[in-house]
């Protein structure tokens, strides 16, 4: 995977070289005689041609509505199954012994796993009270936004939403928060920003949970909704993906849930859909 994965880095570089230095890339001079400019630049992965077939060439509406489709193919956990869900894809890559926790950065024994000061717990990085939803199966129980957290870190995020300011966190890696928001530490800020565009792509309404969706605000309460989207879309950018978030994605995939968050593989459709 590490191979395949430093591949499309190489072609995605290569490309974007090609653009920067003007010239076309050569599958257009070969196949389209009406080519005239450069292409823009793309971000492939290598799921494009299967798992993302029918979303691929989409934009906007069209393309969230496809994505939906397709993420929505998914095998379900139970909430109790989390626990060592969360202990594969999120071990420490330094010692196998460890999970790295979400806003602390710090890497903490797999066994303690808990309730108390000192251990860690399964934040929902979409408040679950953002929607009500809980931990019955279903967005509760979502992988792809779970993340061991420190136990007293998790409570001091609480519901808040995300936006930039505030005071330092305890022991919170970097990590920010006022009376109404919460900044995590700069290396997961993209992290947590996909993490949230996911959920709104693949809840939207069905199953008996709500629609959940971003928004612009910071004090959106129960109501299924989390912001703020212009700080969320930054922050992706400013945050890409990085080996340890695309990995425990393929995780996900592979051996869990069987299904993609499609901006990990895919940042730029953050663009395109918001
Ligand atoms: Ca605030
Ligand atoms: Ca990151
Ligand atoms: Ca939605």
């Amino acid at each position: 995977m590490l191979a395949i994965r430093t591949r499309r880095r190489k072609a995605a570089a290569l490309a974007t070289a090609a653009v920067l230095a003007g010239l076309a890339a050569p599958s257009l001079t070969a196949t389209t005689a009406t080519a005239t400019t450069a292409a823009p630049t793309t971000v492939t992965s290598d799921y494009d041609s299967t798992y993302y077939k029918d979303a691929i060439g989409k934009t906007g509406a069209d393309l969230k509505s496809s994505l939906h489709t397709i993420i929505s193919d998914q095998t379900k956990l139970s909430y109790s199954a989390v626990w060592d869900a969360l202990k594969a894809t999120d071990e420490d890559p330094a010692d196998s012994g460890n999970v790295v926790l979400l806003y602390s950065g710090v890497s903490r024994s797999k066994s303690l796993n808990g309730g108390d000061t000192g251990d860690w717990n399964r934040e929902h990085v979409w408040a679950k009270s953002h929607g009500d939803f809980g931990t019955a199966t279903g967005p509760g129980t979502d992988l792809h936004h779970l993340r061991p957290s420190d136990v007293r870190v998790n409570s001091d995020r609480g519901n808040k939403d995300f936006d930039n300011g505030g005071s330092a966190v305890d022991n919170g890696g970097g990590s920010l928060t006022d009376s109404d928001s919460f900044e995590p530490r700069d290396a997961v800020k993209g992290d947590v920003a996909r993490m949230i565009f996911y959920m709104a792509v693949r809840y939207e309404g069905g199953d008996g949970f709500a629609d959940l969706e971003v928004n612009g605000q910071v004090d959106n309460g129960s109501n299924p909704y989390i912001g703020k989207l212009s700080v969320l879309k930054a922050w992706s950018d400013e945050d890409p993906p990085d080996a340890f978030e695309e990995h425990r994605n393929q995780v996900i995939y592979d051996d869990y849930q069987h299904n993609r968050n499609p901006f990990v593989d895919h940042p730029e459709w953050v663009e395109s859909i918001w």
